[in-house]
């Protein structure tokens, strides 16, 4: 029989690599999206797949919505994806953060509950809930410290999520997902922000990065790899929570030195720091073990550092070039 799946959060990054992975897998995928006023499937598009993949809308903001999507697919597995999810704009909108990122998954275990119990969840949880965390390497015993309403959102969801196995029997699973980039991350995260840049700056369409703090840690791996182990956490016998994470950790400045060495030039020349770019409270490193996740799982990242940043500027540089970006 073929399996179902649903997806919210399919017009994300993370949502629109899920469901290829899940369609090379065989799966009838669904895909949960919000009303907006134009379609934005461009994730979708640029990996092949918006033909492949069905439709529907619901919003994490409606309970109702939500109980209706599940009733409609009928799915085996539910991959909670949607969120508000730039660290940044949860200072400006912390209550629609809150709504979206921690009541929102509240409400779909609700769904999933009163619907059928025996769906099998995932929430998308964040190194963000470590944030100020004296623990290093972070792994699944680490304490948690969240330094914005997003990782609080994010905290909120992962212990419902917990307590929803604990205390109804359901197979409900967290993955703690450190950063994960790819070409189709959204361009307001440092990233991308810095690819694009390296892209246009070389290609003569732009002549200066503004950034914040660069002296910022990131474990940063690549999206494609970590979908694979969202899937693997629920092909297990026993629900549990897993990190995922390369185990490496680099400064924004080093991503920065790399992106605009790769094409010859020296970031020194373009990035400028702008103070009204720090955040009112920062998590200043995140490293990762995920030890559990390799041995239990069986997952490794494929991407390293170098080979992330690679991908990211060549993609870049010829959406610039193409003019398509
Ligand atoms: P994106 O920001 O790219 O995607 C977020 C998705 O959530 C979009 O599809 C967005 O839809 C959807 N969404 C937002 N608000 C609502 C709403 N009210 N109702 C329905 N859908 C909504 O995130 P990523 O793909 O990068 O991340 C996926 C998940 O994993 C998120 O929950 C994120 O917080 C979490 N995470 C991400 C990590 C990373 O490094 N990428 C690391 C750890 C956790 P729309 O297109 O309409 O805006
Ligand atoms: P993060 O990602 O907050 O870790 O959340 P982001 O790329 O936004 O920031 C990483 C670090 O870079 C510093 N920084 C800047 N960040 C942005 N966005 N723009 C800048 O100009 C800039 N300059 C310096 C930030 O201060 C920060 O320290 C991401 C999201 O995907 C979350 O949803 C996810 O949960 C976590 O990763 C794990």
């Amino acid at each position: 029989m073929v399996k179902k799946a649903l997806i919210t959060g399919i017009t994300g990054q993370d949502g629109a690599y899920l469901a290829r992975f899940l369609i090379g897998k065989g799966y009838k995928v669904y895909g949960m999206v919000r009303r907006t006023s134009m379609v934005n499937t461009s994730r979708l598009e640029y990996l092949g797949i918006k033909d492949k993949v069905e439709i529907l809308y619901g919003d994490m903001l409606d309970l109702s919505s939500l109980q209706r999507v599940v009733e409609n697919t009928e799915p085996d597995e539910i991959y909670n994806l949607a969120a508000q999810s730039f660290v940044a704009t949860s200072w400006e909108q912390p209550i629609l953060t809150a709504e979206v990122t921690g009541l929102g998954a509240l409400k779909l275990l609700e769904a999933v509950r009163l619907v059928n119990p025996k769906i099998k969840f995932y929430q998308a949880s964040s190194s963000e809930m470590f944030g100020a965390s004296p623990d290093l390497p972070q792994n699944e015993s680490s304490r948690f410290h969240p330094r914005s309403p997003y990782a609080a959102s994010k905290l909120f969801a992962h212990w419902m999520t917990v307590n929803y196995r604990e205390s109804y029997g359901m197979f409900t699973v967290s993955g703690i997902l450190f950063n994960h980039e790819s070409p189709i991350r959204g361009l307001e995260f440092v990233t991308r922000k810095i690819t694009h840049a390296v892209a246009m700056i070389k290609e003569g369409k732009q002549d200066k990065l503004l950034l914040g703090n660069m002296a910022a840690k990131r474990d940063w791996g690549f999206a494609g790899d970590y979908v694979k182990a969202m899937w693997m956490m629920l092909q297990q016998d026993e629900p549990d929570d897993y990190v995922v994470a390369t185990g490496e950790t680099h400064t924004v400045r080093e991503f920065c030195e790399k992106a605009f060495g790769y094409v010859g030039l020296d970031y020194q020349d373009y990035v400028e720091v702008s103070p009204e770019l720090f955040r009112p409270a920062d998590v200043e490193v995140l490293c990762g073990d995920s030890s559990k996740a390799r041995m239990k799982l069986g997952w490794k990242p494929d991407v390293d550092f170098d080979g992330l940043i690679r991908m990211m500027v060549d993609a870049d540089l010829k959406r610039v070039r193409e003019g398509s970006y």
